[in-house]
């Protein structure tokens, strides 16, 4: 069988599944929110990461099934955790250039979110920062239909992207990601710091908060918990789990 033709096949036999990665609030300590992962449990191979499958399902369209489905779990499994009395913090889903650039990406969210409030206030989408800029004016009008829904937008791998710094006070954004690339190094170069530095400000003056990406070490969490980042994400808490045990994690800080 084609990979073409076995994805087509894990899409119809339910063979996609998510991980979460959890987001850390510096200030609480508690998990703040969860980054939906996509992955792929192929019955011959196991578990097949996102780079090894999601460019084809891009080139096919699949990724337009596979992208609701995935916004759709999220949001189920968020309203089992709150069902289950656990703390349910925001999920957010990633999003491809193909979905966002569909006519219908708006309503495919309201579809989503069916004007339930809490499962709207619960949604995060992340979209990526030269996504975002690609179409700029089409994609500030549709991003802010989606915020008057109450779901939010965070702008991921931020930094990595060319933004003119005009458009950036026009997104309306709830977070910027700062880019694993500035995080990794930031406790030994100067250079870098100060990007992170400058992100973190730039992002409080404009009201959104701020999630590092890619954070490792307790040394690279104390200085973003210096220069006042909102929230970590990384391999220092946890990678992508599956959602048991996230359900585990909620339980212990319950
Ligand atoms: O964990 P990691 O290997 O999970 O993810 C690799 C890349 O795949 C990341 O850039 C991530 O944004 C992307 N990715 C993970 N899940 C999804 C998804 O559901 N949709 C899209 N479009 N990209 C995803
Ligand atoms: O592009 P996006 O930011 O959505 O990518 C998430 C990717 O980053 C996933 O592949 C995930 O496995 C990976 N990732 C998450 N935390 C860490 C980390 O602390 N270190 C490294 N090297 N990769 C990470
Ligand atoms: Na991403
Ligand atoms: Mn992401």
């Amino acid at each position: 069988l084609s990979l073409e033709n076995k994805l087509r096949r894990a899409l119809e036999q339910e063979q996609l599944v998510l991980h979460y990665q959890p987001k850390i609030d510096l200030n609480s300590g508690q998990i703040s929110g969860l980054e939906a992962l996509l992955r792929w449990n192929d019955p011959e191979t196991g578990l097949v990461p996102p780079l090894q499958f999601i460019p084809l399902l891009e080139e096919t369209g699949m990724i337009l099934e596979a992208g609701q489905w995935a916004l759709e779990k999220a949001v189920s499994d968020s309203l089992a955790w709150l069902a289950k009395g656990l703390p349910s913090p925001r999920v957010a889903v990633n999003v491809s250039p193909i979905q966002l650039q569909q006519k219908n990406f708006v309503s495919m969210i309201e579809g989503v979110v069916k004007g339930n409030g809490d499962v709207a206030s619960r949604l995060e989408l992340e979209i990526t920062e030269s996504l975002v800029m690609q179409d700029i004016v089409a994609n500030i009008q549709k991003l802010r239909m989606i915020r008057e829904m109450g779901v939010e937008v965070a702008i991921d791998d931020f930094g990595t992207g060319y933004s003119s710094l005009s458009y950036i006070a026009k997104l309306p954004v709830s977070a910027l990601k700062i880019d694993r690339a500035f995080i990794m190094n930031m406790t030994s170069n100067s250079d870098d710091q100060s990007i992170v530095s400058t992100i973190i400000s730039l992002a409080h003056s404009l009201n959104m908060r701020v999630v590092a990406e890619g954070v490792e070490t307790e040394d690279q969490a104390k200085l973003l918990r210096l220069l006042k980042c909102d929230e970590i994400q990384g391999f220092l808490f946890s990678p992508g789990v599956p959602a048991e045990q996230i359900e585990r994690f909620l339980r212990e800080r319950k």
